[in-house]
């Protein structure tokens, strides 16, 4: 993309009403503009950076085994009567009724919808396991949207739906959120630490969240540093393998952490001293078992080997796609701006020509341009004429990883500037160089896609 054809509207005032460091870098890189309260349209750059993390929760979503669809946004009130949650949900529910007078919501989560699906369709278990996901719109109408995408009324979730014939077959679809999950994060560059937590409407007593620690963060956290010292990396995992998804989730959950909902200060004291922490956390997503809760009171049975009927057993599983955006800024910025990490960058690398207009500035930018496209990488390449501080500060706060310098002065040696955002030191090398040292960096990381 050349900047100069498109559209990223960046502010150079610190919009007044953001109170935390993620929205005020996505008003100002021109990410996101709010429409109404926690409202917002997503403005070409944000919307990559969403599309990318949406790509990445499809890619290790379906690597678990789970599978995708789409559900409306706009749901019919007669299930949520059918369930009870109806009058429950309360005033985060956006109650609307169509011209004939009839009750409609926007759904704010989609167990009743998912259930009513799975019994009009699946009546043995024979057709289990069966986990179903979609990543759409919700609606709650939170009393205190703030903080940008962080507590939005409109925002973007990935929830899954597992049906099981067992409890122990639903605890193991439970394990496979949890690993596929730690491995989405991390692909984000991010460190989610899974948490006991409490179900509130969902429901359930299993249920764990997943917490980024950030002192923006909206929830009181409690745990045993040694957690963080846990990554899952690359390793193999089976799916399938009960015994390796449990081992996973002993393995992340055996030491204490807890959010503030579930903490126990006894069972806390029990931890060394000196690893005891109390902290912030962002809850980036979060996992249940519900056993049949919704399966009972709306009427979703399977026939069991036995002949028997039972109703099934479900958990649902959600992921705060909108809400990451906020996330891996709080967790990854400096006083100039965004740091995107490699996963979810919206450019894979800046182009800044340092004189634009001089014959062999424009052409060694153009001829690094089309040898990182023709890499399969989406370089954004300042090409406007504008004075080289502006262009600085503009890559520095839209955060893309790497960026290359281009100069007329550099050129005479044959070299361009590589430079690293998160840590800012440079190196001079042949274009030729750089494109290839760009493309093995890449190569080293499972990008999301974008638009
Ligand atoms: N049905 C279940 C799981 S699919 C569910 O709705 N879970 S949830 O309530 O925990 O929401 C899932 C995730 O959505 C949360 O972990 C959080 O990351 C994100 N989320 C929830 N409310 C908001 C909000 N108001 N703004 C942005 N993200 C939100």
């Amino acid at each position: 993309m050349r900047l100069s054809r498109y559209f990223l509207p960046v502010l150079k005032e610190n919009p007044s009403e953001a109170q935390i460091v993620s929205h005020r870098y996505m008003l100002r890189a021109g990410m996101i503009k709010q429409s109404a309260a926690g409202i917002y349209s997503w403005l070409p750059l944000g919307f990559k950076v969403l599309k990318k993390i949406e790509t990445i929760v499809h890619e290790e979503q379906m690597r678990a085994g789970h599978i995708p669809m789409l559900m409306p946004t706009l749901q019919s009130a007669d299930l949520w009567k059918e369930s009870g949650r109806y009058d429950d949900y309360g005033q985060e529910m956006l109650r609307i009724s169509d011209r004939h007078g009839r009750d409609m919501l926007y759904g704010p989560t989609n167990e009743e919808l998912i259930t009513d699906i799975f019994r009009s369709h699946v009546g043995s278990y024979k057709d289990l396991p069966l986990t179903l996901y979609h990543i759409q719109w919700k609606f709650r109408d939170e009393i205190r949207p703030r903080f940008g995408v962080m507590r939005g009324r409109e925002f973007y979730m990935k929830d899954g739906y597992n049906f099981d014939l067992t409890k122990e077959d639903a605890l193991h679809a439970y394990n496979r959120h949890l690993v596929s999950y730690l491995r989405s994060y991390e692909r984000m560059g991010l460190q989610a630490i899974p948490m006991r937590a409490d179900g509130g409407p969902i429901g359930g007593d299993y249920t764990h969240e997943f917490l980024v620690l950030a002192d923006t963060g909206e929830s009181e956290v409690f745990y045993d540093s040694a957690v963080t010292d846990l990554t899952f990396g690359d390793r193999a995992i089976d799916y399938d393998s009960v015994e390796q998804c449990q081992g996973v989730l002993e393995e992340f959950t055996s030491k204490y952490a807890r959010t503030d909902e579930t903490h126990d200060e006894a069972l806390f004291n029990e931890v060394p001293e000196e690893r005891r922490r109390v902290a912030r956390g962002i809850e980036v997503g979060q996992i249940f078992y519900f056993g049949t809760k919704y399966s009972e009171a709306l009427g979703a049975n399977v026939q069991g080997p036995d002949g028997k009927q039972s109703s099934v057993h479900m958990g649902s599983h959600g992921i705060g796609v909108s809400r990451l955006l906020g996330a891996i800024i709080e967790a990854s910025h400096d006083d100039k701006g965004i740091i995107w990490p490699e996963g979810v960058t919206p450019f894979h690398c800046g182009i800044v020509n340092l004189k634009q207009g001089d014959a062999e500035a424009d052409a060694a930018c153009e001829s690094l341009y089309e040898a990182l496209t023709a890499a399969g990488l989406e370089p954004l390449y300042d090409d406007r004429k504008e004075r080289a501080g502006g262009k600085f500060a503009t890559m520095d706060l839209i955060g893309l990883p790497w960026r290359i310098t281009v100069g007329p002065r550099g050129l005479k040696n044959g070299v361009v500037e590589l430079t690293s955002r998160r840590s800012g030191e440079s190196e001079e090398l042949s274009p030729e160089a750089a494109v290839q040292k760009i493309v093995e960096i890449y190569a080293n990381h499972q990008t999301g896609r974008g638009f």
